[in-house]
């Protein structure tokens, strides 16, 4: 009697623990506009409204999340009281600068904008200055250099300078080392530039959303030495992804129901991404710059590269790899070199083959053609 019991008691425990996740697998509710979770935050794939979680069968922790306030938070779309126009249609434009006391002064504004990811397809993008990436701050190594950061953002913000070595009251890293920069205040970072190399400056406030929305530039430190042959072409090439969804902004991210639908190289998806043309024998440096959540690994057709620096930190001659391939993971920068010999239209783009699309369709997305002339 006791074991038939027990069998019972099994058979009810299984069953309960089977049934909250027939809904998740179920494709008529996924299309099925639902009230009972939705939170109104959420990004969408049906023409319903639905605002539920509704990608995929792995929604699960996606809906958990939701749940949660904050999380909730980092689901809502891109918005902003105060939405301008792009400031160019190129980002990562040199920044100009001034000179006080032999202190090279730079202005940033984080600001939200208009932004064309491809003709036809515009986010709503938090950016510096107007731009996506913002502008390219180019110095020196040992240069005094002071940011002077003003936020007209809605929300709060700071900067973090990627790589680059700054005391620490500088690293802005908000209720660490700083107070957020509140909406309407202005903070002024100061250190002096160092070392030499390939680094970048992105937002460190709700990063996750933050930095998806566009918050993101190329720092460069020069050596005091001018390059004694410096490459014929010189590329920042900054990788990072988008969510859009029904003309809406979401941050995108690796978490179930907020994954990327768009790709960008320095903002912009292919065929909107720069041709780089170059003259045959050419060498031509390509710095990659992982901003985005994902990992990229970068193929280039024609000839293989050398990786000659990894995070701005030469690597010297004799340990620098030959590759075609290169992985490049979120923060991670590679300065890679080759020299152009074979005339042609020759692509370069991500190995994930679905980051080469834009919403789905084949071409898009992390493709761009290197264009060597005779
Ligand atoms: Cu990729």
């Amino acid at each position: 009697m006791k074991k038939v019991l027990f069998l019972l008691v099994s058979l009810t425990l299984i069953l309960a623990a089977c049934a909250p996740a027939a809904p998740v697998i179920n494709t008529d509710m996924m299309q099925t506009p639902s009230a009972a979770t939705g939170n109104g935050n959420m990004p969408m794939n049906t023409e319903t409204g639905n605002s539920e979680m509704i990608t995929t069968g792995t929604a699960t922790p996606g809906a958990m999340m939701a749940t949660n306030p904050e999380a909730a938070h980092m689901m809502e779309p891109i918005t902003a009281p105060n939405v301008e126009p792009a400031s160019s249609d190129l980002g990562g434009q040199p920044l100009d600068f001034r000179l006080e006391d032999g202190i090279k002064v730079f202005e940033l504004t984080a600001k939200a904008v208009k932004w064309e990811l491809l003709p036809g397809v515009e986010v709503t993008a938090y950016t510096y200055n107007g731009t996506v990436p913002g502008p390219m701050i180019r110095v020196t190594e040992g240069d005094q250099v002071r940011i002077i950061v003003k936020n007209e953002l809605p929300d709060p913000t700071t900067i973090h300078w990627h790589g680059v070595e700054v005391p620490n009251a500088m690293d802005g890293v908000p209720g660490m080392t700083q107070d957020p920069i509140q909406p309407g205040e202005t903070f002024i970072y100061e250190f002096t530039a160092k070392p030499t190399g390939t680094f970048m400056y992105h937002s460190h406030y709700e990063g996750d959303i933050q930095v998806g929305a566009g918050l993101y530039a190329p720092f460069i430190i020069e050596t005091q030495e001018p390059e004694a042959d410096p490459p014929a072409v010189d590329k920042i090439l900054m990788l990072s992804e988008w969510l859009v969804r029904d003309g809406l902004t979401y941050a995108a991210m690796p978490m179930s129901g907020m994954e990327p639908n768009y790709f960008t190289i320095n903002g912009k998806a292919f065929p909107a991404t720069e041709t780089i043309t170059v003259k045959k024998g050419d060498v031509v440096r390509l710095r990659f710059i992982g901003i985005g959540q994902f990992i990229h690994p970068m193929h280039l057709h024609g000839v293989p590269f050398k990786v000659v620096a990894t995070d701005g930190h030469p690597v010297p001659e004799m340990a620098q790899l030959t590759k075609d391939t290169i992985s490049v993971a979120p923060g991670e920068r590679y300065d890679v070199e080759f020299v152009a010999t074979e005339p042609g239209q020759w692509m370069l783009h991500c190995h994930i083959l679905h980051h080469t699309t834009n919403d789905n369709v084949e071409p898009g997305g992390l493709m761009l053609v290197i264009n060597v002339t005779e």
